[in-house]
């Protein structure tokens, strides 16, 4: 990587300006969310070497317990976000519950709150597949001055200030957005310095990708196995090529690059889906829609739906426009035909 490539702290500050209402914490934030993630791309670099793999309570060579890499994860990232002033709150895929953050902010003075699942496809590591950190950040809505509550974290996907993942594939990438655009920042490891490699990143508006756990086919709704047998048709620009690398950030960010549709359907087996709304698919939403992409739950947009709880689950199409409209137009189909 040259080093004439802008780096992510030359981005945020020369960007920050142009964010509403910053006051420098969202860089901040940023700031926190890029350190942590380099503490655990180290950690997830050396997985298979140090026997971290899902061996929690050995003692690693400074004699605490060792634990699992969606632990550590977890634990970095909250660590991290909760000594720099920025939060008020954080929420967690491995948290039963938000956490309220008043070390350092005893009279509650932070403005945002963070939601995170730490390493989404944390199962992945055992066999060397890329897994990913995927954040989701909101302005409180409730007084500041007072303790954040639930309310502050079960807001729609549109109220985001900003959400992005960090990607530990061949390189590691932090992709994010604060609502002007996609950019995607590649690590060099060597000197632990993110520089700009992907700038405005967008879906191209047509892919021949898509990515769907194709064992569950019988399980489907049948919109959604019409729209397979679609993709599979010998007809214009299809067969579509089908890709499912069972993590979703690598699989998202793939058809980011060169467009496709990602699905995770509700099923017989998973009534809601698999897929969580609050801190896997609304950050992921807001990124495909920065990207001039699309994100639904079959029916409706995925960041127009009202959370009802912390860790709910919803069915997720999301990608190129034109291939998550026809999805719909199958889902639609099935919906008038039932009645
Ligand atoms: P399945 C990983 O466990 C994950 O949460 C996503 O990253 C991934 O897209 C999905 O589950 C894979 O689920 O049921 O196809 O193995």
């Amino acid at each position: 990587m040259s080093h004439t490539h802008q780096t992510l702290g030359e981005f945020i500050i020369e960007n920050q300006a142009a964010f509403a209402y910053s006051s420098g914490e969202l860089s901040k934030l940023i700031n926190s969310i890029r350190l942590a993630a380099k503490v655990v791309n180290h950690e997830v670099n050396k997985a298979g070497l140090v026997d971290i793999l899902g061996n929690a309570g050995n003692k690693n060579e400074s004699g605490e317990n060792q634990q699992k890499l969606d632990v550590y994860a977890n634990d970095m990232f909250i660590n991290t976000l909760s000594n720099r002033n920025i939060v008020c709150g954080i929420a967690s895929e491995e948290e039963e519950s938000f956490i309220s953050i008043n070390s350092q902010d005893e009279n509650h003075q932070n403005k945002y709150v963070v939601l995170i699942d730490p390493l989404d496809g944390s199962s992945n590591i055992d066999v060397n597949v890329s897994v990913g950190t995927i954040f989701s950040v909101y302005r409180r809505v409730t007084p500041i001055g007072t303790p954040v509550t639930i309310e502050d974290f079960l807001q729609p996907g549109k109220n985001q200030v900003a959400a992005g993942y960090v990607v530990y594939g061949t390189s590691t990438m932090l992709v994010y957005t604060t609502g002007a655009g996609v950019n995607g920042f590649t690590l060099n490891p060597a000197i632990g310095t993110f520089y700009l490699s992907h700038p405005n990143m967008s879906y191209p508006k047509n892919g021949r990708i898509y990515s769907v756990n194709e064992g569950n086919y019988i399980h489907f709704p049948q919109g959604v196995k019409k729209y397979i047998k679609y993709c599979q048709q010998e007809e214009g620009d299809r067969p579509y090529t089908s890709r499912y690398i069972g993590s979703m950030v690598s699989d998202f960010h793939r058809n980011m690059l060169k467009g496709g549709i990602f699905m995770y359907p509700k099923s017989s087996k998973a009534e809601e889906g698999k897929l969580r709304l609050l801190y896997e698919c609304n950050p992921m939403a807001f990124l495909a829609e920065q990207a001039n992409g699309k994100a639904s739950d079959g029916f409706n947009r995925i960041l127009d739906i009202r959370p009802r709880e912390l860790h709910q689950r919803v069915p997720f199409f999301c990608g190129s426009k034109n291939m998550v409209d026809k999805l719909e137009e199958f889902m639609q189909e099935e919906q008038a035909s039932n009645y």
